[in-house]
């Protein structure tokens, strides 16, 4: 599929896809979102890359939201059928085994927030602004925003952030945990580059393994989480990776992993 709305680079092992719609602040339309799902599950398939970080294309917008314009006339069933989707995609990028960071560049409003929250983990340049101004276009958040954020900054942050419609900055997001950095906006793609160069030296099963335990812990109580952490520790013993990892460490040397 030839994408009209994003952009895919590549750089060993490493994905990088910037949402690309600049005439609306790369806001989310459906036909986004059919590339969007062409994309992520193309990056799953392709052995030749281990990490995906999103992004928005141009200095201003993340995603300003899902597309207004489109979703103005939709009818009850389109509108259900456009959330599904999204929903879908989102979801998509969230239980994908490889690890996925968002590069907050910009506007982060409503899906925006949404497609970041979806992601591993965040980081903000300066000029990041995030926010779910749903109600005050009459709708709720629908790409999974009253989900996740309430799991990520809690309960009642969330509410306010979701009742209110403010939109906040990098630093108020840093502060209630709603991205683990703030860097300046120049320096941003570099320090995502960095810490996915980082994630990408370790053991990518093990990674793998990690961000499944950590989400499907999340979902469970604390006992069968424990039990999906033990199961998953267990099959590290299966790997190349765990042998090579620990013996190079007893030989003073780094580790040579190859993801098997
Ligand atoms: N959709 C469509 N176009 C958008 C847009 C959006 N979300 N955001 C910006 N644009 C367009 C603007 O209309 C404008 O187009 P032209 O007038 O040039 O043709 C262009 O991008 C530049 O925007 P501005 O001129 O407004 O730029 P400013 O710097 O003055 O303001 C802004 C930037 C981000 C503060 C402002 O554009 C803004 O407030 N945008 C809307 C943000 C927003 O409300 N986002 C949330 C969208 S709602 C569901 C499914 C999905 C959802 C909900 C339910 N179900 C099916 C249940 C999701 C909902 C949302 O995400």
């Amino acid at each position: 599929m030839a994408y009209e709305n994003l952009l895919l680079e590549k750089e060993d092992r490493l994905a990088i896809l910037y949402i690309n719609r600049p005439k609306a602040l790369n806001a989310l339309n459906n036909a986004t979102l059919v590339e969007l799902k062409d994309a992520v599950l193309k990056i799953k398939a392709d052995p030749e890359i281990d990490l995906l970080i999103i992004s928005g294309a141009g200095e201003k917008s993340f995603v300003a939201g899902a597309d207004i314009a489109f979703m103005q006339n939709l009818t009850a069933p389109e509108g259900r059928a456009f959330g599904a989707l999204g929903q879908e995609v989102f979801r998509l990028i969230e239980a994908m085994e490889k690890p996925v960071i968002a590069a907050v560049n910009g506007f982060a409003l409503g899906g925006g927030c949404e497609l970041a929250m979806c992601c591993d983990f965040r980081i903000a340049s300066t000029k990041a602004k995030f926010g779910q101004p749903e109600v005050g276009l009459g709708i709720t958040p629908g790409f999974g925003g009253t989900q996740r954020l309430a799991r990520l900054v809690g309960l009642g942050m969330a509410k306010q952030m979701l009742f209110t419609a403010d939109v906040i900055n990098a630093n108020e997001a840093l502060r209630i945990g709603l991205v683990n950095s703030v860097v300046e906006q120049t320096e941003l793609m570099d320090v995502v580059k960095g810490i996915a160069r980082k994630i990408l030296s370790k053991g990518q099963l093990a990674v793998r393994f990690s961000k499944v335990a950590a989400n499907e812990g999340m979902q469970t109580d604390i006992d069968r989480g424990m039990t999906i952490e033990a199961d998953l520790f267990g099959l590290c013993f299966a790997t190349e990776d765990q042998k090579e990892g620990m013996t190079a460490f007893l030989e003073k040397r780094k580790p040579g992993f190859t993801g098997k």
